[in-house]
C-alpha cells in the first residue's frame, strides 16, 4: 500500500474518532445536565425528608401524649365501672326494700280498710244505742211519775208495817218463851228415850252423834277347842277390878282367854291383817233410841230404823269343839297394837259363809261371806 492510502485511512479513522468524541461529549453534557437536575431533586427530597422527620417527631410526641391520656381514660373507665357495679348493687337492695315497703303499705291499707269498716259499724251501733238511750230517757220520765205515786203508797205502807212489826215482836217474844219450854221438854224426853246398848266389835269408839261410849276394851272368851267352853264373846275393860287376889287352882273353873281375828290370810275381812291380830271392842249406848238389833246378811237398816254400824258377821270355826255366838265386826275393823306378833288363839273371830241347802239359795249364795248391820229405833 501507498503512503497516501494509509494517510487517507488514518484520516478517516480520525474523523470517526472525532465524531465519536463529539457524540460522547454531547452525551456527557446531557449526563451532566441530568446529574445537575437530579442533584436539585435530591436537595428537594432531602428538604422534604427533613420536614417529614420533624412532622414525624411531632406525631410521635402527639401519640405518646394521647397514649398517656388513653391510659388515664382507661383508669377512669375502670373506676367508673366499679362505681357503676356498686350503684347497681345498691339499686337492687333498694328495689328489694321498696318491694317490702310496698307490701307493708298494702297490708296497712288493708288494715286501714278493716278499721274503717269497724269504725262504721261502731258508729252505726252508737247511733242505735243513742236512739235506745233516748227511748230509755223517755221511759225513765214516765217511771219517775210512777215512782212518785209508789213513794206515796210506801209512806202509807210504812205506817202499816210499823204496826205489823210491833205485832211480830210480840209474837217473837211468845215464840222464845215457847222454845224455852220445848227445850226443857226435849231434854226430859231424851232422858226418857235412849238407853239401848250394844257392842261394836273391832273398834274402840262408838258411832258418832247417835251413841255414847260406855267403855272400850278387848274382846275375850273361852278357848276355841275346849268342849265345855262358854259361848259368849265378852268385851273386857282395860282396867279390871278384883274381888280377891287369890290365885285359883287349875280345876273347877271356867276360863277367860283373849281373842284373835283368825280369818284366812289374804281375805282382809277384818282389815289388812285378819290373822292373829287381837280384837278391840266398844260398849255403846244410844242417846235417843230405846231398841237395837243386829240383823245378819244386811248392810242397811229397814225403814224406820237408824244404822249404828255395819260390817262382817263373825263366829268361831265350825270345826272347833267350842261353841260360839254370831257377832257383828265393824266394816272398818282395827287390831289391838302388837297383837299379830304371836299366835295365841283364845276365842276366835272368823268370817261366816253361806252354805246352801236348808239355807235358801237364792237369795243366798254358796260360799259368800255374810254381812251384818246393827240398827236402832
Ligand atoms: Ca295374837
Ligand atoms: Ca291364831
Amino acid at each position: 500500500m501507498s503512503e497516501s492510502t494509509t494517510e487517507q485511512t488514518q484520516n478517516g479513522e480520525l474523523q470517526t474518532l472525532q465524531t465519536t468524541v463529539q457524540t460522547q461529549t454531547g452525551e456527557l453534557q446531557t449526563l451532566q445536565t441530568t446529574v445537575q437536575t437530579q442533584n436539585i431533586e435530591l436537595q428537594t427530597l432531602q428538604t422534604t425528608v427533613q420536614t417529614q422527620n420533624g412532622e414525624l417527631q411531632t406525631l410521635q410526641t402527639t401519640v405518646q401524649t394521647q397514649t398517656g391520656e388513653l391510659q388515664t381514660l382507661q383508669t377512669t373507665i375502670q373506676t367508673q365501672n366499679s362505681e357503676l357495679q356498686t350503684l347497681q348493687s345498691t339499686e337492687q337492695t333498694q328495689t328489694g326494700e321498696l318491694q317490702t315497703l310496698q307490701t307493708t303499705i298494702q297490708t296497712q291499707n288493708s288494715e286501714l280498710q278493716t278499721l274503717q269498716t269497724t269504725v262504721q259499724t261502731q258508729t252505726s251501733e252508737l247511733q242505735t244505742q243513742s236512739a235506745e238511750l233516748q227511748s230509755l230517757k223517755t221511759k225513765e220520765l214516765t217511771e219517775n211519775g210512777e215512782l212518785q205515786t209508789m213513794k206515796t203508797m210506801k209512806l202509807t205502807q210504812t205506817g202499816e208495817m210499823s204496826s205489823l212489826k210491833q205485832q211480830l215482836s210480840q209474837a217473837n217474844n211468845e215464840a222464845r218463851s215457847q222454845n224455852g219450854k220445848n227445850t226443857s221438854i226435849i231434854q226430859q224426853l231424851s232422858q226418857v228415850g235412849g238407853g239401848s246398848t250394844f257392842v261394836r266389835w273391832g273398834r274402840t269408839d262408838c258411832p258418832a252423834n247417835l251413841t255414847e261410849l260406855v267403855h272400850s276394851g278387848y274382846a275375850g272368851g273361852s278357848w276355841y277347842d275346849h268342849t265345855g267352853a262358854a259361848v259368849d264373846y265378852l268385851c273386857l275393860p282395860p282396867d279390871p277390878e278384883w274381888l280377891q287376889t287369890t290365885v285359883v287352882p287349875n280345876a273347877y273353873t271356867g276360863r277367860i282367854y283373849g281373842a284373835e281375828y283368825e280369818s284366812n290370810t289374804g281375805h282382809f275381812l277384818f282389815g289388812p291383817q285378819s290373822r292373829d291380830e287381837e280384837v278391840p271392842c266398844a260398849v255403846c249406848r244410844s242417846t235417843s233410841f230405846v231398841s237395837s238389833v243386829m240383823i245378819p246378811a244386811r248392810t242397811t237398816c229397814y225403814s224406820g230404823w237408824t244404822k249404828a254400824y255395819s260390817g262382817s258377821l263373825a263366829s268361831g270355826n265350825y270345826n272347833n269343839k267350842a261353841a260360839t255366838q254370831y257377832v257383828c265386826v265393824d266394816e272398818n275393823a282395827q287390831p289391838l297394837a302388837g297383837g299379830a306378833d304371836r299366835d295365841d288363839n283364845g276365842i276366835l273371830f272368823l268370817g261366816v259363809k253361806a252354805f246352801c241347802g236348808s239355807l235358801r239359795c237364792p237369795p243366798y249364795e254358796q260360799d259368800k261371806y255374810i254381812a251384818c248391820v246393827v240398827c236402832m229405833k
